[in-house]
């Protein structure tokens, strides 16, 4: 039965994205119009905010979590760091210019307040309910990353306490978990419907935190290397370790340095996947998401060790209007029979 409506919706799916690789070119002039709005909203309600964070002393709090942090991992992996001539000429650099020689404290301390615009674009592979888990990694090959993720209320710049973070992408060789659909991977491995690498939720704690360990993106065709995600507010917590109801305030995507990417690329086993790289400034949601320079979708990181081998830790500020709703798209649910195939989301004709 389950198949029979997996292959209705493969069929409709085959409908909607005629030219694979275009899965998530869905122009749409209202989200469009809604994205623009929340711009000029966010922008106003981050410089009130921004003076009012440093009263607080939030990005000295930060930096110190996040040396703690990296250090922590470190530790625990018997690390040592890259040099800091490399690791600042590598690192991502929105809002500072680091030198060498800048100290970690200092790279950490970035105001970097990268602000997520709601892209209202979940793209295709979103698939609900999964699992709250911090480790997502499973047996999946690749850079080992580890991302912090800190919200921050756009209303009231306070942390957002209990907000849930759901993130997403494709493994090594551009594959996501949980589904079949034409343009990812070989779509008659029907097992892939019941894996679940690389996607999971979790909720942020005292200071809006959470922090992942997953695996770098590969990539697939038309798009550049990113992370998908959406936050969830006031979901009930189920026995089962999946969320309930609740709304969705934010959809959005991070992307990575182009020459982080290329240096990932040339690794294995990146380096087996024969779909042409999409770049970052050939990237439409990349495009949408740099529109104005108050908003930096792209990760901040540092190498935790002295290659990529042993890891890169990133993070990303962002800024949610917990008002705002979205109705983020779906096509393939996590249930306790794995993941079913559903007509949801943008693939339901209505
Ligand atoms: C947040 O969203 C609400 C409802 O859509 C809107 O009225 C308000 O202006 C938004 N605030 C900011 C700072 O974007
Ligand atoms: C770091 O770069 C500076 C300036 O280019 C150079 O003087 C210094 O020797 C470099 N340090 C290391 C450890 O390579
Ligand atoms: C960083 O340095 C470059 C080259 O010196 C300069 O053009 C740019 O304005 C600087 N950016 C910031 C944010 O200071
Ligand atoms: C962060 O932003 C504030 C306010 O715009 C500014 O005063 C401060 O110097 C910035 N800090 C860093 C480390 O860039
Ligand atoms: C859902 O899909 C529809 C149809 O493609 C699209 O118009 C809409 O913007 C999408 N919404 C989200 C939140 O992704
Ligand atoms: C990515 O996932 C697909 C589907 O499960 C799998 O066939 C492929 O081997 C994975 N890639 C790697 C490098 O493990
Ligand atoms: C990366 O570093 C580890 C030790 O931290 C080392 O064992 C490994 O050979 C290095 N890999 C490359 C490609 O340099
Ligand atoms: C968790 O429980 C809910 C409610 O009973 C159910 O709908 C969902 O399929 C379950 N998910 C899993 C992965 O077991
Ligand atoms: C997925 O797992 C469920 C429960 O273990 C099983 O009934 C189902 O046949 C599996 N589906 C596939 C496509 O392997
Ligand atoms: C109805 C309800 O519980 N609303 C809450 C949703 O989450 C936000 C942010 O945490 C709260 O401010 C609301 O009170």
């Amino acid at each position: 039965m389950h198949f029979l409506s997996h292959l209705a919706v493969l069929n409709l799916a085959m409908l909607a994205f005629a030219h694979p690789g275009e899965e998530e070119h869905h122009h749409d002039r209202k989200a469009e119009l809604n994205v623009r709005e929340f711009k000029v909203a966010a922008k106003r309600g981050l410089s009130a905010c921004s003076e009012k964070l440093q009263r607080r002393d939030f990005h000295n709090r930060a930096a110190e979590r996040r040396a703690a942090k990296v250090d922590s991992y470190r530790r625990h992996n018997g690390l040592r760091a890259r040099d800091t001539n490399t690791t600042a000429d590598t690192s991502h650099l929105s809002s500072a210019n680091y030198t060498s020689g800048t100290p970690e404290s200092t790279i950490f301390a970035s105001n970097g307040t990268c602000i997520l615009n709601p892209e209202g674009e979940t793209g295709p592979y979103w698939v609900k309910g999964e699992l709250i888990r911090s480790d997502l990694r499973e047996e999946q090959p690749g850079v080992p990353i580890t991302i912090e993720g800190q919200f921050v209320d756009v209303e009231t710049c306070e942390p957002i306490v209990g907000l849930y973070w759901d993130i997403w992408n494709c493994n090594s060789t551009g594959v996501y978990s949980g589904l079949v659909a034409m343009g990812n991977g070989n779509s008659d491995d029907e097992s892939n419907m019941n894996s679940t690498f690389l996607r999971g939720i979790q909720q942020t704690d005292d200071e809006g935190v959470v922090t992942f360990d997953t695996v770098f993106p590969g990539h697939y065709s038309g798009r550049a290397t990113h992370i998908h995600m959406i936050a969830h507010l006031n979901a009930t917590l189920l026995s089962n370790n999946t969320l309930s109801g609740g709304t969705v305030p934010h959809v959005g995507q991070v992307f990575w340095d182009q020459d982080l990417i290329n240096d990932v690329e040339a690794t294995y086993p990146y380096n087996t996947n024969t779909i042409a790289i999409t770049e970052n400034v050939d990237d439409r949601v990349f495009s949408t998401e740099t529109e104005d320079t108050t908003s930096d979708p792209v990760l901040e990181y540092v190498y935790l060790g002295s290659n990529l081998s042993d890891g890169l830790f990133a993070w990303v500020t962002i800024a949610v209007n917990t008002s705002a709703t979205y109705d983020p798209n779906y096509s393939f649910v996590w249930t306790s029979d794995g993941s079913i195939a559903e007509s949801g989301g943008e693939l339901t004709v209505n």
